[in-house]
């Protein structure tokens, strides 16, 4: 199961051929650079090569009408000044002669693509395409694209293959206005959209863009828009968003498929974006979209037009579906207050329509927000000014650091009787352990950790962390006789010695002495801050609940905590779901370079399977149909993230109080 990748030069033969400042930026260079950055790191080697193909009239008329059609039809045989003219029923778009060939090329990418993902001839892929799609209306090219690749696309998907549900995910910094409305009364297709707003003030300056806008008739709740009311937003804005929004709604949505509009003109050093989000968040933002739907990720390249940026960022996003190891986002800094006030107004508007985002809070109070765009309007006169003062001022940022997967992607420490599933490496004790660390287990008071087979299972899970610290080793699981007592020692004994900072994620009722607990108030504090019991009365089968807990806390406290290893301890009795488990299991991989250790008690063996299989980087099989939440779980949640918002700035999902 491979990554497809489809390229074709036929569509860097086409550009601007006069004088348009608004569309000199969509340069053939976006597609070539990028697709060279691909070579040159030995990535589109390691890819599917899939042909593009033309789409049919029937596949663009999924979208298009025919009059557009028609008319897009005889610009290969304009004269230039034709041509010119043609362009100018349309904002922000050209025409060439050769643009109708590469359009249909684009669309029939987007449909190669799906074809090699929904058949199962590839997991996931990537069509490098121009001309982009996604502003492109029924009757209306519109800013750089003729054809809307990624709703004939989604479109495809439902009609050829069956899919009954599709998510849009438009993480491209202007809003895919086409795709919207191609979906707004369409329940079957969720779409997504992040861009550039500034109250209305950034192309294509749309009411229709704003939060507010959720769809119509039976499609209403299922047309997600997050403006950014000011530039410069940051890797910690783009995660709280996925975090607190488009993620719960996913789960909860339950796709067949998922699109990606992919534009990287939302990264850093961007002319049109202006946000300040580096190459590697799009390594996360694939990497938390690919367990949804199987894995059946299809990303199409839309805006981008920074050539360095842009060729960073599509590599980025090619390497992690290719399911090479996570880079590690360091300092992912707390939403802006902008972002926060964003946030906080989209959560309100959809959660009449989704469950997950029932407890969400009301909108900041109008006066938060008409202060906002007094203060907004008078900052940007200034900001205008200093901007044509400064000109196009160069954002310099450093190279993503390479991800080296590691020579064994994942092993087992196992009593000798166990099976040691496929494709895990068996790790084996060495003959003589390391003295110091033997007698440092026997320390332990601990039943299991003083005998033969203790020492020798210790010994081991020391030297899988030594391997995971040293990268010689990706992650790896443990069965062991008592996981709290294995827990304990990981924690005190074994981990504090090969990373700083490990983050504990115990599923099911623990019974952990936390060392901390002394009594004083600073340690209380302490454990406030770094104990996070989250109680759901349904237990680990309450399907909604878990995923609050996940998205609304787990992942974003993991963001910020930036741990250097993974600790996932299943108790025994957890009655968390095998999907459930390696839908978990996937996510966390997003943490430290993906080193986890997996903690299991011996004689819950039976979920050693699918723990190897999420380990090993399978998609985890969906969820299968969400529960209605117990109403008193989610409110419970919400008032914990409230408490520990004060500690951990990536939990906000609201404007602080007093603004
Ligand atoms: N300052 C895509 O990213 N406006 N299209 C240009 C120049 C049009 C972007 C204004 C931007 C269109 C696919
Ligand atoms: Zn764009």
């Amino acid at each position: 199961m491979g990554t497809a990748l489809i390229y074709d030069e036929e569509m860097t033969k086409y550009k601007l051929l006069w004088v348009d400042p608004a569309c000199k930026i969509e340069v053939p260079e976006r597609l070539s650079v990028s697709y060279e950055a691909l070579v040159r790191t030995g990535l589109s080697d390691r890819c599917v090569s899939v042909p593009p193909r033309e789409a049919s009239d029937a596949e663009i008329l999924l979208v298009h009408s025919e009059e557009y059609l028609e008319g897009v039809k005889k610009t290969p045989h304009m004269t230039l000044e034709d041509l010119k003219e043609f362009t100018l029923q349309y904002g922000d778009v050209y025409f060439h002669p050769n643009i109708y060939h590469c359009a249909k090329l684009a669309a029939g990418s987007a449909l190669q693509l799906v074809d090699s993902v929904m058949t199962g001839k590839v997991r996931n892929g990537m069509a490098l395409v121009r001309p982009p799609g996604h502003h492109s209306m029924r009757s209306a090219a519109s800013g750089f694209c003729v054809f809307n690749n990624v709703a004939i696309a989604a479109r495809y998907a439902k009609q050829k293959h069956g899919a009954k549900r599709v998510l849009i995910v438009d993480w491209d910094i202007h809003h895919g206005q086409g795709v919207q409305y191609c979906f707004e009364d369409d329940p079957s297709v969720l779409y997504f959209s992040w861009h550039r707003y500034e109250h209305q003030e950034f192309w294509p300056n749309l009411r229709e863009s704003d939060y507010d806008c959720v769809g119509k008739g039976s499609g209403a709740g299922y047309n997600i828009n997050v403006p950014w009311n000011e530039v410069g937003m940051e890797n910690g804005d783009y995660l709280s968003v996925f975090c607190h929004v488009l993620l719960p709604v996913a789960y909860e949505f339950c796709p067949d498929l998922v699109l990606v509009c992919a534009g990287f003109d939302s990264a850093i050093g961007d002319p049109e974006g202006e946000m300040c989000a580096t190459p590697d968040i799009f390594a996360h933002l694939t990497h938390l979209l690919m367990n949804l739907a199987g894995g059946k990720l299809c990303a199409v390249l839309e805006g981008g037009y920074n050539l360095t940026s842009l060729a960073q960022s599509v590599c980025q996003t090619v390497q992690t579906l290719l399911g090479d190891p996570l880079p590690q986002l360091a300092n992912v800094r707390s939403p802006c207050e902008s972002a926060l006030e964003s946030l906080q107004c989209v959560r309100s508007v959809q959660r009449r329509y989704w469950s997950i985002l029932k407890h969400a809070a009301d909108s900041p109070t109008t006066d938060v927000s008409t202060k906002r765009i007094k203060l907004a309007k008078a900052e940007e006169e200034k900001a205008e000014t200093a901007e044509e003062e400064r000109g196009q001022e160069e954002k310099v940022w450093p190279e993503p650091a390479e991800r080296l997967r590691p020579p064994v992607c994942s092993a087992s420490v196992l009593p000798d009787d166990a099976a040691c599933p496929d494709g895990l490496k068996r790790l084996v004790s060495s003959k003589d352990p390391e003295p110091l660390l033997v007698s440092r287990i026997k320390n332990r008071s601990t039943e299991d950790a003083g005998d033969a087979d203790g020492v020798a299972t210790f010994s081991r899970l020391y030297t899988l962390i030594e391997k995971m610290r040293t990268n010689e080793i990706g992650n790896g699981v443990a069965l062991v006789p008592d996981v709290a007592a294995a827990m304990e020692c990981v924690v005190q004994d074994l981990g504090s010695d090969l990373v700083s900072r490990v983050l504990v994620v115990c599923v099911g009722k623990e019974e952990l002495n936390c060392a901390t607990a002394d009594g004083s108030e600073d340690k209380q504090e302490q454990k406030g801050k770094y104990y996070i019991p989250v109680c759901l009365k349904k237990g680990c089968a309450d399907t909604v609940g878990f995923i609050q807990a996940v998205f609304g806390l787990l992942l974003p406290l993991g963001y910020e905590y930036d741990p250097g290893l993974v600790l996932l301890v299943r108790m025994p009795g957890s009655g968390v779901g095998d999907c459930m488990w390696q839908q978990l299991i996937g996510l966390l991989k997003g943490f430290a370079k993906g080193h986890t250790l997996v903690l299991m008690q011996t004689n819950d063996g039976a979920c050693m399977d699918p723990t190897a299989s999420a380990l090993l980087g399978h998609p985890a099989p969906p969820l299968q149909e969400l529960l209605t939440p117990l109403p008193d779980d989610g409110g419970a949640l919400e008032r914990m993230r409230e408490r520990l918002q004060a500690h951990w700035k990536m939990l906000q999902t609201t404007v602080s109080s007093g603004n």
